[in-house]
C-alpha cells in the first residue's frame, strides 16, 4: 500500500471535545445522512426505546440527556446510515485485483452491500447471486469439509446478543468450538487475568460507581477518542470530589481537559482539568509501577500495623498475602525506574493517593491488555485494588473499559473457543446435539490453521479479521490458502478483497435499521463494559429492500449448512428463531448464567444488570472461593540502545481498520496516516528532524524483515525511547507468534524498531 503522509502536522491539543466536538459529530452526520435522518437517528441513540450505540461498550447513565451521544458515536451512525449503495455495476468495474490496491479508507467510503456476491474459484471477481444460491454455496461447502475442525467462525464485537447466541449454535451443531472473536485480539488478557483471580472476567463495578470513587486510576486508554462519553462521566466523578491519575506514555488530550460540550462552562469556559496527576510512563512499564506502588502500600502499613490494609477484608476473602509481601520486599527500585521511566517522587506521590482514598477504581484498555506481559500485569491492579478492600463495595472496583459495543455480550451468549464445561452441558440439555467439547481455535491459532492447510474454510460475523490481526503479509498468504472465506458484513473492507479461492459476501442490517421479521419487527439485547443488559430498536427503513438481518443470515446458514451434510438437520428448530427473536430469548433464558427471564427483563426500561459475585457480594468463585492475590515476577521489555519501543494506537478518526477520515485532530495531524510519533530529544538523538521520512523495521529473533515504509516523523510529547504509528496498517510489524502469555492476544504495544531514513 502507498504510504499517506500528511504534508503537515501540529502541536496536540490540550483539551477534548468542547465546540470542535460537536461541529464534528454534526456536518458529517447532516451531509452523509439529510437532516431527517440525522436528526431521527442521532436523539434516539442510547435512549430506551432507540437503538444501542454500535460503536464504544461505554454504558448508559440511567438518567438519559436528550443527546446521549458522542462526536464518534455520531460518526460510527453516520458511517452506517449512508443512503449510499455499493450497486451491481461496482462489482463488473472493481475486480479483486483493484480492491487489493486500495485503502480501508477507500473500501468503507464506497457505501453499504445491498446484495449477496459470489467470486467462484478461479474467478477474479465478485457475481451477485440471490440469496437461495448464496446459502445453497454455503451450505455444499461447509457440509463437504472432511472434519468440522476444518472450519472456523470468526466474530466481531458488534453482533446482538440473538445473532450471538445462534452464531455459537451454528458452529457447535455443525461440529466444532473453533469461535474465534476480535476479544482475543482486544481484552482476552483482562478476562484471563480477572478470571484467575476473581473468578469473573468483567468489570466489578457499575456506572454509579465513577461518581462515588475519591480515586480514578486510568492506566493504557484514551477515553477522549474511544470512550468519549467516559469524560462526563469523568468530570461528574471530580464535582463529587474524587481525583483523577492518567497512567499512559501519550498526554492524550482527553484525559487532560474536558470542555463537556452539553454544558455552559464546557462551550464557553476553560472546561474540566481532568487528571490530577500525569505519569508519563514507558511502554510496558504498569507491571513495574504497580509492584512499586503495592510494595509501597505494604511498607506504610508495616510502619503503622493495622491502619493501611483492609485486614477484615484479607481475611475473610482473599488468600495469597504473604507471598506477595514477601516478593514484593526484594523488589528492585531501580529496576522499577528504568521500566517505568519515572521518579520515586512520582510512585510515592500515587501510592500516597491511593493510600489516602476510601474508594478507588482503576480502569484500564488496550495499553495493558496488548503486551507480553499483559495477564500479570493486570493480576497486579488486582492485588492492589485487594489489599484495601477496593472490590465489591460501593465507588470501588477493578474496570476494564470493552471495546466494540456488544463484545461483552458476544462472549457472554457463548462467543469463545474455550467456553466452560457448564456452558455446553446447558447447550447440550437445551437443543439435544452431542456439543463437541475440545477446546476451539483463536485468531491467532485460527490463521495459523489456515496458513498449514488445517482450516478450509473461514465464515466470519462482521469484522475484519485480515486487517485487525498482526502480520499482515503473513495473514493475507494464509487467508489465500483456504478454499472458501464468508464475510457477513455491512460495507467493504480488506478481507471482502483478500480471501479464499471461494468467497462469499453476506450484506446485513446495521443496529439502526428496522428489522422486521414473520412475527413482526424485532429487538435485539446488547450488553455494556459493566454488565448492563438492555434491548435496542433498530429506527430507519433498511438501506436496501433485500437485506437480512445478522439473525436471518445465521439461522438460514445453520439450516443450508446441517441439510446438506450427512445425519440429516438435527433437532434445533433454526426458522422458529428467525421468526421471533423471543424464542431464541427464551433459549438463553435456560442456557446462559443470569438470563433468566430474559424476555421480561431486557423490555424493562433500564434493561437489567447481570449478576457479578465479587461485584454485588463478594463472592468469589474461584475453585477455593477466595480472591487471589498473587506472586508475578517481574521482567520488563528491554530496547537496545538506537532502537524504540513502538506501539500501535488509534486516531481520533477511526474505528479499528474503519477509516472515517485520515485525521487525528486532538494530535494535530491531518490528511495522512502514515506518520511515526517520537519525542523530540529521541528525534535529535537518532539524527532525524521533525518532518523527515523513515522506513520502520521491526527487530524480532525470527530474523524476518518487517517493514512499514514511507513514515512521516512527527516530534511528539510520548514518553522517552517510546513511539507510536496507527494500527491496522503498523500490524505489517508485528509477527504473528508475537502473543501475550496466556491470553496469546497480539503483542501491538511493545515493538522493537529501528528508523531508516529514506
Ligand atoms: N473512536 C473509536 N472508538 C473506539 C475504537 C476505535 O478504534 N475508535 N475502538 C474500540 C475498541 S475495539 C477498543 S478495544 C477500544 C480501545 O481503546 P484504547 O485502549 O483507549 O485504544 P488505543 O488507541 O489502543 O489506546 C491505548 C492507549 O493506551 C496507551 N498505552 C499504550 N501502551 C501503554 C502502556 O504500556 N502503558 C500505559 N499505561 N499506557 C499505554 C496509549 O498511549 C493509548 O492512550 O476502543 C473502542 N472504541
Ligand atoms: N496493531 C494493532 N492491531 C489491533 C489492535 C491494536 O490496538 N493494534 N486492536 C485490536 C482490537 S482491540 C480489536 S477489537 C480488533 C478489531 O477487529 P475487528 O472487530 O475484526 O475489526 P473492525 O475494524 O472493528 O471490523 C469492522 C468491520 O465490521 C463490519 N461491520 C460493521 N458493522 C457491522 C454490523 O453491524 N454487522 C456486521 N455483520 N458487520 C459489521 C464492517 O464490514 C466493518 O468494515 O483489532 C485488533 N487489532
Ligand atoms: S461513548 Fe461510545 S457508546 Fe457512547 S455515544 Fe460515544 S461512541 Fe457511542
Ligand atoms: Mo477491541
Amino acid at each position: 500500500m502507498t504510504p499517506d503522509r500528511p504534508k503537515e502536522t501540529k502541536p496536540p491539543k490540550q483539551w477534548a471535545a468542547g465546540v470542535p466536538g460537536i461541529v464534528h459529530a454534526l456536518v458529517p452526520a447532516v451531509r452523509g445522512m439529510g437532516p431527517a435522518r440525522s436528526a431521527k437517528l442521532l436523539l434516539s441513540m442510547n435512549h430506551q426505546d432507540g437503538f444501542d450505540c454500535m460503536s464504544c461498550a461505554w454504558p448508559d447513565p440511567d438518567r438519559r440527556k436528550p443527546a446521549e451521544f458522542c462526536e464518534n458515536g455520531a460518526k460510527a451512525v453516520t458511517w452506517e446510515a449512508t443512503p449510499l449503495v455499493v450497486d451491481a455495476q461496482f462489482w463488473a468495474d472493481h475486480p479483486l485485483d483493484d480492491l487489493r490496491t486500495r485503502s480501508e479508507h477507500w473500501l468503507g467510503q464506497q457505501g453499504r452491500l445491498v446484495e449477496p456476491v459470489h467470486k467462484a474459484a478461479g474467478s477474479d471477481r465478485y457475481v451477485p447471486v440471490s440469496w437461495d444460491e448464496a446459502f445453497a454455496i454455503l451450505g455444499d461447502r461447509l457440509a463437504g469439509l472432511e472434519h468440522p475442525d476444518q472450519a472456523a467462525f470468526y466474530t466481531s464485537g458488534r453482533a446482538s446478543n440473538e445473532a450471538a447466541f445462534v452464531y455459537q449454535l451454528f458452529a457447535r451443531a455443525f461440529g466444532t468450538n473453533n469461535l474465534p472473536d476480535c476479544s482475543n485480539m482486544c481484552h482476552e488478557s483482562t478476562g484471563a487475568a480477572l478470571g484467575e483471580t476473581i473468578g469473573v472476567g468483567k468489570a466489578t463495578i457499575t456506572y454509579d460507581d465513577f461518581a462515588q470513587a475519591d480515586l480514578i486510576v486510568i492506566m493504557g486508554q484514551n477515553p477522549g477518542t474511544n470512550h468519549p462519553r467516559m469524560l462526563t462521566a469523568l468530570e461528574e466523578a471530580k464535582e463529587h470530589g474524587a481525583s483523577i491519575v492518567a497512567v499512559n506514555p501519550l498526554p492524550e488530550a482527553g484525559l487532560m481537559r474536558y470542555k463537556n460540550p452539553q454544558t455552559v462552562r464546557g462551550l464557553a469556559g476553560r472546561g474540566t482539568q481532568l487528571a490530577d496527576q500525569f505519569l508519563q510512563i514507558r511502554l510496558g512499564g504498569d507491571m513495574a509501577l504497580l509492584q512499586a506502588v503495592s510494595r509501597r502500600v505494604l511498607d506504610a502499613e508495616a510502619a503503622a500495623p493495622g491502619t493501611v490494609l483492609d485486614q477484615a477484608f484479607l481475611d475473610a476473602h482473599t488468600s495469597g498475602l504473604a507471598e506477595l509481601t514477601a516478593h514484593l520486599a526484594d523488589l528492585d527500585e531501580e529496576a522499577v525506574l528504568t521500566a517505568t521511566g519515572l521518579t520515586s517522587a512520582e510512585i510515592d506521590e500515587l501510592a500516597q493517593r491511593y493510600v489516602r482514598a476510601e474508594r478507588v477504581i482503576v480502569t484500564w484498555a488496550m495499553g495493558l491488555t496488548q503486551h507480553t506481559k499483559a495477564v500479570p500485569t493486570i493480576k497486579e491492579i488486582v492485588n492492589l485494588l485487594l489489599l484495601r478492600g477496593n472490590i465489591g463495595r460501593p465507588g470501588a472496583g477493578a474496570s476494564p473499559i470493552r471495546g466494540h459495543s456488544n463484545v461483552q455480550g458476544d462472549r457472554t451468549m457463548g462467543i469463545w473457543e474455550q467456553m466452560p464445561p457448564e456452558f455446553l452441558d446447558a447447550l447440550e440439555a437445551e437443543f439435544g446435539f452431542p456439543v463437541p467439547r475440545e477446546h476451539g481455535l483463536d485468531t491467532v491459532g485460527t490463521v495459523e490453521g489456515m496458513a498449514a492447510g488445517r482450516v478450509r474454510a473461514l465464515v466470519a460475523l462482521g469484522g475484519n479479521l485480515v486487517g485487525a490481526v498482526s502480520d499482515t503479509a503473513a495473514a493475507e498468504e494464509a487467508l489465500g490458502r483456504t478454499d472458501l472465506t464468508v464475510q457477513i458484513s455491512t460495507k467493504l473492507n480488506r478481507s471482502h478483497a483478500v480471501v479464499g479461492k471461494e468467497a462469499l459476501i453476506l450484506p446485513t442490517l446495521g443496529r439502526t435499521e428496522v428489522d422486521r421479521q414473520a412475527s413482526g419487527e424485532q429487538l435485539v439485547t446488547v450488553e455494556d463494559t459493566v454488565c448492563a443488559v438492555h434491548a435496542s430498536r433498530g429506527k430507519v427503513e433498511p438501506v436496501g429492500p433485500g437485506l437480512l438481518s445478522e439473525v436471518a443470515i445465521v439461522t438460514r446458514a445453520a439450516r443450508a449448512v446441517l441439510d446438506a451434510r450427512e445425519g440429516g438437520p438435527g433437532p434445533v428448530d433454526w426458522a422458529a428463531m428467525e421468526r421471533d427473536y423471543d424464542v431464541i430469548r427464551e433459549h438463553i433464558a435456560r442456557v446462559v448464567p443470569g438470563c433468566e427471564d430474559y424476555n421480561a427483563k431486557v423490555r424493562r426500561t433500564q434493561g437489567f444488570r447481570l449478576p457479578h459475585g465479587p461485584r454485588d457480594s463478594r463472592t468469589f468463585p474461584t475453585p477455593d472461593g477466595r480472591a487471589h492475590l498473587t506472586v508475578n515476577e517481574l521482567a520488563p521489555v528491554v530496547c537496545p540502545p538506537g532502537r524504540l519501543l513502538l506501539q500501535t494506537i488509534r486516531s481520533h478518526d477511526q474505528f479499528n481498520t474503519t477509516i472515517y477520515r485520515r485525521d487525528d485532530r486532538y494530535r494535530g495531524i491531518k490528511g495522512g496516516r502514515s506518520v511515526v510519533l517520537v519525542h523530540p530529544d529521541d528525534v535529535a538523538e537518532l539524527g532525524l528532524a521533525d518532518g523527515a521520512t523513515v522506513d520502520v523495521h521491526s527487530e524480532y529473533a525470527d530474523g524476518v524483515d518487517r517493514v512499514l515504509r514511507g513514515q512521516r516523523v512527527v516530534a511528539y510529547p510520548t514518553a522517552r525511547g517510546c513511539a507510536a504509528a496507527y494500527f491496522p496498517e503498523a500490524n505489517v510489524l508485528v509477527p504473528l507468534g508475537a502473543t501475550a502469555e496466556t491470553s496469546r492476544t497480539p503483542v501491538s504495544k511493545a515493538v522493537v524498531v529501528r528508523l531508516e531514513p529514506v
